[in-house]
């Protein structure tokens, strides 16, 4: 690494103190530009990474709220704004206990990459609350979003930024926010995508990430003459990311073996297909934040406090969350004969377990690239409420799935063009970057 991005990183680290998740997803993508800064160096001496560092501007903000007997809470809310080169902001909303500055951030920072990647003109952000909706009633879980929305309304709006979901925040969270939005500006708008089909949202959208990425690692496969019929699938996660994935992998012809939770995962051999499927949604819908319900509906092992990266499958999909894929689940899928690791979550897998991947010169793809399915569908729902005309669904799908394949090619190509083939880290990395830098640099100094 050149002295330039190492002191670049080093700064970084003394200038955000703790910010563990925000380092690691800085030093991964400065890594790979380190290529690009070679041949462009007007990227250096317009400063662009160091603008790109730095957020635009943050907002957190008080979220008082009332349970349902009466008692007061007080939580924590972020918007980071992070580049808005390409277009308004655009990015989820996670309500996780696990949320601080550092994971936005890194998921800020994240976005503004994919975002480009999925070719519309999006900016980057990322927002969210360390709000616990484990556990939480109806009713709660909408004062929250209504307080939480009574502070963030004024930072918002369909062509300032405009969030959607995340961990935590689906269709219900989505609409509460929505209709309190509404209120306080007096304008019905496409402020948030990710809405329900009644009122604005598009079809395809639940499905859109975990379809997104299976598309992508379709593509993949296909570059070594394979597909998914017939493959043993290892999935986390049971969220929306992972039941899009599984719905479209069984459709392919593969079989997910596995799901995951905070409390262990679940081994079923036959396949998770069809009402197993469906069941992932009223899993999610309890608020119970276990997979153990599925190992005792479906009469399946359930192994408490582990992951699934033991088992044996061609394909792993993690589609849970940051960091829950390392070193050794990385050699363990490798010696298991695992042949293509495609990330439905953002940035699963940790630094040293990707060079495991690399190493073992299996196909790999980062999520920025391979999980901008969601990002995109929310874009498409973006133009069909400025349009005010709805796409039916097929019409929805067909483009994802050209724009996922589109995000393939490209990472192939910046991987080749800049020495690297093969690596779609690079590939992601470079051609998500190139767009934004370049807008940055026809807008002066901003
Ligand atoms: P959901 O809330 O629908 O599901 C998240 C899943 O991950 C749940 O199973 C959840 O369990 C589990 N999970 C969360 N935190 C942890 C943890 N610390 N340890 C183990 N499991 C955990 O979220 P999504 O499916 O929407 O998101 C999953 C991933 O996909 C995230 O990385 C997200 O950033 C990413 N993503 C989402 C997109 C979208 O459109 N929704 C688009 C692109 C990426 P629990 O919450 O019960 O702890
Ligand atoms: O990480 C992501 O890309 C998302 N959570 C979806 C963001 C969006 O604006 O649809």
């Amino acid at each position: 690494m050149s002295s330039y991005v190492q002191n670049l990183i080093a700064d970084v680290k003394a200038k955000n103190p703790g910010e563990k998740e925000f380092h690691q997803a800085v030093e991964e993508v400065l890594e790979s530009l380190e290529l690009v800064l070679q041949k462009h160096p007007e990227y250096r001496s317009g400063k662009i990474l160091e603008r790109m560092v730095e957020p635009e501007r943050i907002v957190i903000f008080r979220v008082p709220w009332m349970d349902d007997r009466g008692e007061f809470h007080i939580n924590r809310g972020f918007r980071v704004q992070m580049n808005s080169a390409i277009g308004p902001y655009k990015g989820g909303l996670r309500f996780h206990p696990s949320v601080t500055l550092s994971i936005l951030k890194f998921l800020a920072f994240e976005q503004v990459f994919k975002n480009s990647l999925t070719s519309l003109p999006m900016g980057g952000g990322k927002g969210g609350s360390d709000f616990d909706p484990k556990g939480k009633s109806d009713t709660e879980v909408m004062r929250f979003c209504q307080s939480f929305m009574t502070e963030l309304y004024r930072h918002i709006g369909p062509d300032t930024d405009v969030p959607a979901g995340d961990i935590g925040v689906g269709g219900r969270e989505i609409g509460f926010m929505f209709g309190q939005y509404k209120r306080l500006s007096r304008e019905f708008s496409g402020v948030l995508t990710g809405k329900g089909l009644n009122w604005g949202g598009s079809l395809i959208r639940p499905e859109a990430t975990g379809f997104g990425a299976v598309y992508f690692a379709e593509e993949m496969l296909k570059t070594k003459k394979l597909s998914f019929d017939g493959k043993t699938v290892a999935v986390s996660g049971f969220g929306n990311v992972a039941w899009g994935a599984a719905l479209k992998v069984t459709e392919l012809g593969g079989k997910v073996v596995t799901l995951s939770g905070p409390d262990g995962f679940v081994h079923d051999k036959d396949g998770i297909k069809g009402e197993k499927i469906n069941f992932m949604l009223e899993m999610r819908a309890s608020a119970r934040d276990e997979v153990k319900m599925y190992a005792d509906k479906f009469k399946v092992p359930f192994y408490a406090g582990k992951r699934p990266w033991s088992v044996k499958a061609e394909v792993a999909l993690p589609c849970a969350t940051q960091n829950e894929l390392d070193e050794n689940d990385a050699k363990e899928l490798v010696k298991n004969g695992c042949l293509c690791v495609c990330e439905g979550a953002n940035m699963p897998t940790t630094i040293p377990g990707v060079k495991i991947f690399q190493e073992a010169k299996i196909l790999y793809a980062p999520g920025k690239a391979s999980n901008a399915g969601g990002v995109s569908t929310s874009g498409l729902e973006m133009s069909q409420n400025s349009m005010r005309l709805p796409w039916p669904k097929e019409e929805v799908d067909q483009r994802l799935h050209q724009i996922m394949k589109n995000i393939h090619s490209a990472c192939l190509d910046k991987a080749e063009k800049y020495g690297t083939p093969g690596n779609y880290v690079n590939g992601a990395n470079i051609a998500g970057f190139l767009k934004v830098a370049d807008a940055m640099l026809d807008q002066g100094l901003v």
